[in-house]
């Protein structure tokens, strides 16, 4: 297959970026009064504002054709169909599954996989209804206080995310703690006030065998029994998530107690299922049912809007947009939501461990840009960092404003200044300032000439600085799963214009052999000569130093 940018698809928008790189976006809104209008969408609980960007219908045109000419509609279905498009591991990849509501069938190598599913929800059910109403008893009769959830990376950075994100609908009476770090201090920090008696771990691992999720699973079980005594005492106070029967139950956790999920789940696609166990502990099983619900609501018209109209498809051609014709590095996750903080650091996975990618799915060097950084903060702390660099640096740094409109804790009127923030800095990125309208601004001050022009570079701003707007009248379980479907079809819509397997993570994989490798070396307490010079310094240097 020849790659993307050899098609005359990708040429046009070449040719078409020459045009629009000297077009300022305020002229672009002044031009057209149904702009806001026709560059606007609502779909599942979302409404999504992308008209501040630097695009024409033309730009929109000619992006749409690029996706005809990846056959982006096929590669939609072909997911749908439980095809193996993770063609490197061999997997289908069917995250949409976990949450398709409308229980319609879908197969993987000839077998519906909705009974399976909906038989494990029905297990996730009744082992949330036993610890949330207090009749799952500990090895020693006392109902379950604290819930420690050890994984990571997709089986961590997921489910903590959406907890935070879900907090105000938490029960009083469970908390929900997470340990992902190899660190010591992770586990030790989370344990020290907890009492053993009242506190069940769900060890959850794709594979039952990430080093840092099993050490802090062994040194999890060494806390409990030194409290408890008993071996057997496990039986009581670990489940497991996992995909592994045999180690699951080789770690002396009961298998009854192992809730089950599939090799076509990625990690960084598993929150969906049993890996969302802690979601479900924490907010009760239909709130964790209305998450799915607000994902498949996005799931739904993604895989039935037309190019044209499809929200997922529109939001990541304006990626590759920016990515690929403006070069812009990074992409910026700003949500304007206190629950949504863990928002960017999950997005940073699910886009870059998946689009971080430099050869084509038929293992093709690439020669042009894949994934972008993909980093943020919440605002409106962000504005008073790193907005400057957005705002007046060297590089364009494309940006997602995430808000709900009606605040979970209605405060005086800290909605209203959040808000108007929120809207204040993409109307700010959008126009800019321009020297004329500094130098009005300063009319009246006591300056020189000469101080004033200086001041009037320093204070104007270029403007023309892309954001997309993303709106919801409230957070709830539902229009999260519509805004994380929404930002994982984005993702598969990328992959698919630059031919990318967006499904496997070898980089991750190298991550945890070369661990290994150095682990054995510090356990003989001597570095081999494998190394390079660097790294056997390091290795010698700490070993040397260690009490
Ligand atoms: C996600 C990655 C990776 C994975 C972790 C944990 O897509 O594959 O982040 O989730 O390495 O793996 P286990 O679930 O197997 O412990």
């Amino acid at each position: 297959m020849s790659l993307v940018n050899q098609l005359p698809e990708w040429k046009a928008l070449e040719a078409h970026w020459e045009q629009m790189a000297s077009v300022h976006m305020r002229d672009l809104f002044a031009r057209d009064p149904g702009r806001a209008e026709r560059y606007s969408q609502s779909v599942a609980g979302l409404y999504v504002d992308y008209s501040k960007n630097l695009i024409t219908d033309e730009t929109l045109q000619l992006l749409t054709r690029l996706a005809e000419a990846t056959q982006l509609p096929r590669w939609i279905q072909r997911m749908y169909q439980g095809e193996h498009i993770n063609n490197t591991e061999d997997r289908a990849v069917l995250h949409i599954a976990l949450r398709n509501r409308s229980n319609r069938p879908i197969y993987v190598d000839g077998e519906d996989v909705m009974p399976g599913i909906n038989a494990e929800l029905e297990k996730i059910e009744n082992f949330v209804t036993e610890v949330r109403s207090g009749s799952w008893r500990g090895f020693t009769g006392h109902s379950i206080r604290d819930v420690v959830h050890i994984g990571i990376g997709g089986s961590n950075l997921g489910p903590l995310m959406v907890c935070e994100a879900l907090r105000h609908y938490q029960s009083e009476d469970l908390r929900v703690h997470f340990v992902s770090n190899v660190d010591g201090t992770h586990l030790r920090e989370t344990l020290r006030t907890l009492n053993p008696e009242q506190t069940l771990f769900v060890v959850a691992s794709k594979t039952f065998t990430t080093q840092e999720t099993m050490t802090n699973a062994n040194s999890a079980r060494a806390w409990l029994l030194a409290a408890l005594g008993e071996e057997i005492a496990v039986r009581d106070h670990f489940v497991a998530v996992s995909t592994h029967e045999e180690r699951v139950r080789a770690f002396g956790i009961d298998t009854k107690h192992m809730f089950r999920f599939w090799d076509w789940v990625g990690g960084r696609y598993s929150l969906w299922s049993a890996i969302g166990l802690p979601i479900a502990l924490a907010v009760g099983m239909d709130r964790f049912r209305q998450l799915l619900e607000g994902a498949h609501a996005m799931d739904e018209h993604f895989r039935t809007a037309d190019l044209q109209s499809n929200l997922p498809v529109r939001l990541g051609l304006l990626g590759i947009w920016y990515r690929n014709f403006a070069g812009a590095p990074t992409q910026a996750v700003l949500p304007y939501d206190q629950y949504l903080r863990y928002l960017p650091a999950y997005l940073q996975q699910a886009d870059m461990e998946s689009n971080g990618k430099y050869v084509s799915r038929t293992g093709e060097r690439l020669t042009y840009d894949t994934g972008p950084v993909v980093w943020g903060a919440p605002g409106t702390d962000g504005q008073h960092a790193f907005f400057q660099l957005i705002h007046q640096g060297t590089q364009l740094i494309p940006a997602d404003f995430i808000a709900a409109i009606n605040s979970l804790h209605p405060l005086s009127d800290h909605q209203e200044k959040l808000l108007a923030n929120c809207f204040a800095q993409t109307e700010a990125l959008m126009k800019g300032r321009t020297p004329e309208e500094a130098r009005a601004d300063m009319e009246n001050w006591d300056l020189s000439e000469a101080q004033r022009e200086l001041l009037v570079a320093h204070r104007s701003f270029p403007g023309n600085r892309p954001t997309n707007t993303i709106l919801m009248e409230r957070l709830t379980p539902r229009t999260l799963g519509a805004l994380l479907a929404l930002y994982e079809h984005r993702i598969f819509v990328q992959g698919v214009i630059w031919g990318i397997n967006s499904f496997d993570q070898w980089g991750v994989e190298l991550g945890k052999e070369l661990a290994g490798v150095l682990l054995e070396e510090i356990a003989q307490g001597k570095a081999t000569e494998e190394h390079d010079a660097s790294t056997r310094a390091l290795l010698d240097y700490y070993l040397k130093h260690r009490t």
